[in-house]
């Protein structure tokens, strides 16, 4: 049976599905960039929300800014925007959901105007960003809004016909300044530290350049609360849809696949109202930075000191590194040894408690979550996932071994072979100039540090650590990963 409005009464009884009525739920969000992650975590918390009867206001208009984003609004169209998430437990517990908080879809390409209009929308109240570190417009090493941009002059040029998520943005408060409507909250999602300062920088910023007087209104109306989000989110594979096929008998062209655990904790500052998701879990905190410190250094740390390593050693999958004692004895040693002791105290957190719950999740067999995916974009996580431990330990001169060792794993894992003589595709932007860098075995670590973007000017002068990544690079080169490995974990 495909997946419809029309057939929303014949689902199988053991799925979960919308007690709300649908066709009287309207958008009061409006979500750009609409993936996975989104819809395994916001969108799941809201529908939670409205399958309690509350804030049939606060559905969800999904949107896209980029051409990548038509083949997820064709998906969702073509089910009236109903999608499936697939709740995998470790002990193969499957919860299936049948979800309806999204209720249209917009396109910035179809119409730039209609886009406008909708952001322009007295309804909408909240905008909600998924779009990458990229979509930010943000220079990694300094932090400043990059001005300079040809997407960003282009749309300086033509204010009205904007096609970055900032000039969209700015274009839709303009209209809202100018009509007397009250400002919506910018809401990001991203997992980078701090997310919403980046975008209040990335709004501010581009509408500097645009109009004082809205840079004004914007900085003393709109609100950006910082967030921490959660939850593993693997990428959909067609055994995934097959799956959901044999046991419930429903086509779904792009369900969503995710592990039970889910957190969000956020900033409560919303300018324009917001649903009542404390009813449904989320934590409102006045600062989020502690948790998002703690979330990103040792999660998507721990991510990236397991995939280079373990793709090298020919894995697939998160669970397979956490089933290899070597391998899961260095991750435990890293978040141990090298990002604890960094950490601040964490309110109402144990972090003993907290690190053996992401070693049960990294070793979720169900997931399959796809040392490929948590390798892609290894450029832009660098910065923000390992970076900040990595200086930590530098100010303290704390060994450098481990971290070095997931910097030289990357490395290494960038010529693109694993030990079995594999291939397997790398997902980076920054590829061509990755690869640039490691062309010859000499110089590998000096070309790499001179990669501004990534490491900036202090990583390179730091001796410790430019000797650090040269012998863990250097052991992988000449005894491979499993007697670097060893030499490290003892
Ligand atoms: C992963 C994250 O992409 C990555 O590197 O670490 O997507 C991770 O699965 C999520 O942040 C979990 O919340």
């Amino acid at each position: 049976m495909k997946l419809s409005q029309q057939h929303l009464a014949d689902l199988p009884a053991s799925m979960i599905s919308p007690t709300y009525d649908r066709l009287v739920c309207r958008a009061g969000i409006l979500h750009i960039g609409v993936g996975g992650f989104h819809r395994a975590h916001q969108a799941i918390y809201t529908e939670a929300l409205l399958n309690q009867g509350l804030a049939l206001h606060w559905g969800i208009c999904g949107a896209g800014v980029r051409e990548s984003d038509r083949a997820m609004k064709e998906a969702l169209e073509s089910q009236d925007y109903l999608y499936t998430l697939i709740e995998l437990g470790a002990g193969n517990e499957v919860k299936t959901q049948v979800v309806g908080v999204i209720t249209e879809f917009i396109l910035a390409q179809d119409s730039v105007d209609a886009f406008i209009q909708r952001l322009s929308d007295p309804d909408i109240r909240i905008v909600s960003l998924t779009v990458t570190e990229g979509g930010y417009f943000t220079d990694d090493t300094t932090g400043k809004f990059k001005d300079q941009d040809p997407d960003i002059l282009a749309d300086l040029a033509q204010p009205d016909a904007p096609k970055t998520l900032v000039g969209l943005l700015c274009q839709g408060l303009k209209r809202r300044m100018q009509a007397g409507i009250p400002p919506f909250t910018v809401m990001s999602c991203d997992n980078l530290p701090h997310n919403g300062d980046v975008a209040r920088k990335a709004v501010l910023g581009y509408a500097s350049l645009l109009d004082t007087q809205l840079m004004n209104w914007i900085a003393d109306n709109v609100t950006f609360p910082n967030g921490m989000v959660d939850r593993i989110t693997p990428m959909t594979s067609q055994a995934h849809k097959q799956q959901l096929f044999d046991s419930t008998e429903v086509e779904d062209v792009w369900p969503v696949v995710a592990e039970p655990f889910l957190q969000w904790v956020v900033e409560d500052k919303f300018c324009n109202g917001r649903p009542e998701w404390e009813v449904v879990g989320v934590q409102f905190t006045q600062d989020v930075t502690p948790y998002e410190t703690m979330k990103i250094g040792l999660l998507n740390g721990s991510h990236l000191a397991m995939t280079f390593l373990g793709t090298l050693l020919g894995y697939e999958f998160a669970h397979q590194t956490m089933e290899d004692e070597d391998l899961r004895r260095f991750v435990e040693n890293y978040m141990d040894h090298d990002v604890t002791p960094l950490l601040a105290e964490v309110p109402g957190i144990n972090l003993t408690e907290y690190k053996q719950t992401l070693i049960e999740r990294f070793s979720n067999p169900a997931i399959c979550d796809q040392l490929t995916r948590i390798c892609s974009d290894a450029a832009a996580k660098f910065p923000k996932f390992v970076f900040p431990t990595l200086r930590g330990l530098i100010a303290e001169n704390k060994p450098l071994e481990r971290v070095a060792l997931i910097v030289a794993a990357w490395t290494h894992y960038l010529h693109g072979k694993n030990e079995l003589g594999q291939t397997y595709p790398i997902l980076d932007p920054k590829l061509a100039i990755l690869q640039r860098a490691i062309a010859q075995p000499e110089t590998c670590v000096t070309q790499m540090l001179e990669i501004y973007d990534i490491f900036g000017d202090d990583l390179p002068s730091s001796n410790a650590f430019v000797e650090a990544y040269q012998t863990q690079l250097s052991r992988l080169q000449t005894q491979g990963v499993r007697a670097t490995l060893k030499q490290l974990i003892g």
